[in-house]
C-alpha cells in the first residue's frame, strides 16, 4: 500500500496510519497491571475490599483521613517504585514518531507521561496532586511527589481542613475542561484503542460509545472480554503489554517498533 492510499478500505480493517490519522487511546488499569500496580475489579483487584471502595467515595474519605492516607501513601509509594511497560512506551514512541496520538487515561499513575506521552488527558486526576477537601476553600491544588507524605494526614494552610488527593472519587463530578477536551477529541478520533479497562465506569466508559457514534474505528486491547466489546470492531485478546507494541508495529509498516 503506497501512503497515499486511504486509511480504510471501507470499514474494513485498518491497513496503514498516516501521520494526521487521529489515534485516540483510552486507557485504564489493565494498562499498569505488568507494570505491578494493581488493577480495582477481578480476582486480585482493590476493590475487592468493600472498605477500600468507601475510601474512594468524599465522604469515605473524611470520615478517616487518616485511613484514607494510608490506603493513597501506599498506594503512591507502589507507584513512585513501578516504571512504563511497552504499552505505555508504544503509545509514547507512536506519538515521538510525529502520529497524531491523545490519550484519555482513568489512571491516576502518570505512567503515560513517564513513557514519554505530551497529550495525555487525566480523566480521574492523578495522585501526584493534592488539594483542599474543602470545596470553598480558595486554595489551588498543588504537585507532591512525597513517599511518604512528610505529615500524614495532611491539613491546608489556609482553611485547616484535611488536604486529599486529586483524584476522582465515586460520586464526583470530573473535571469539566477535561471532559469537554476529552469529548472534542473523541467526536475527531479516526481510531480508538481501548486499552486495559473494565468499560463499567461511567462516563469514561462513555467516551467509547461516542467514538462509535462518531465514525471511529474501535480496536480493544483486554485479557478479556468488556461489556464495550460489542461495539468495538476488534477485540485483541492478551496482555497489552506485548499486544500493543505488535499493534503499533503492524498500523505503521514496522515504522515504530520499541
Ligand atoms: C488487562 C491486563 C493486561 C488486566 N492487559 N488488560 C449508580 C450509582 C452511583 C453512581 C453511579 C451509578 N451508575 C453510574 C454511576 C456513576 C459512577 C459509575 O460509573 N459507577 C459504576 C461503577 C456503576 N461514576 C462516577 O461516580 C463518576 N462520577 C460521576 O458520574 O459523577 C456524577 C454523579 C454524581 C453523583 C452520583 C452519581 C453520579 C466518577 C468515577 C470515578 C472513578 N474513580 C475511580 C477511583 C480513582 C481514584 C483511585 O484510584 O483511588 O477510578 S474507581 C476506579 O475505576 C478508578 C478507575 O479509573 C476506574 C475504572 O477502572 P478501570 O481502569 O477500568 O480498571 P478495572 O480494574 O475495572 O479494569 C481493568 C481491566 O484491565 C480489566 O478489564 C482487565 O481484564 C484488564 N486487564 N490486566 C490488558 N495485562
Amino acid at each position: 500500500m503506497s501512503s497515499d492510499e486511504s486509511l480504510y478500505a471501507g470499514k474494513s480493517e485498518p491497513l496503514r496510519l498516516r501521520k494526521d490519522t487521529k489515534v485516540t487511546v483510552l486507557s485504564g488499569a489493565g494498562i499498569s497491571a505488568e507494570s505491578g500496580i494493581p488493577t480495582f475489579r477481578g480476582e486480585d483487584g482493590l476493590w475487592q475490599d468493600e472498605n477500600l471502595v468507601k475510601i474512594a467515595t468524599p465522604r469515605g474519605f473524611l470520615a478517616d483521613p487518616e485511613r484514607g492516607w494510608r490506603f493513597y501513601n501506599e498506594r503512591r509509594s507502589n507507584m513512585a517504585a513501578c516504571d512504563p511497560n511497552p504499552a505505555h512506551k508504544a503509545i509514547a514512541a507512536l506519538e515521538r514518531a510525529g502520529y497524531d496520538v491523545v490519550v484519555i487515561t482513568q489512571n491516576i499513575d502518570r505512567l503515560h507521561q513517564r513513557a514519554g506521552s505530551a497529550r495525555v488527558l487525566e480523566l480521574h486526576g492523578t495522585v501526584w496532586s493534592i488539594k483542599c477537601s474543602n470545596s470553598r476553600c480558595t486554595s489551588e491544588p498543588f504537585e507532591n511527589h512525597d513517599v511518604p507524605l512528610k505529615i500524614d494526614p495532611p491539613v491546608c494552610e489556609i482553611c485547616g481542613a484535611y488536604l486529599r488527593p486529586n483524584v476522582v472519587f465515586f460520586e464526583e463530578m470530573l473535571d469539566p475542561e477535561v471532559v469537554a477536551e476529552a469529548d472534542r477529541r473523541t467526536k475527531q478520533s479516526d481510531i480508538f484503542l481501548v486499552v486495559g479497562t473494565s468499560g463499567v465506569v461511567y462516563p469514561a466508559a462513555g467516551f467509547a460509545q461516542i467514538a462509535r457514534a462518531f465514525g471511529a474505528y474501535l480496536v480493544e486491547l483486554n485479557i478479556e472480554t468488556t461489556p464495550l466489546s460489542y461495539i468495538c470492531d476488534k477485540t485483541i485478546l492478551g496482555p497489552c503489554g506485548q499486544m500493543l507494541p505488535e499493534l503499533v508495529s503492524d498500523l505503521t509498516g514496522g515504522e515504530v517498533r520499541i
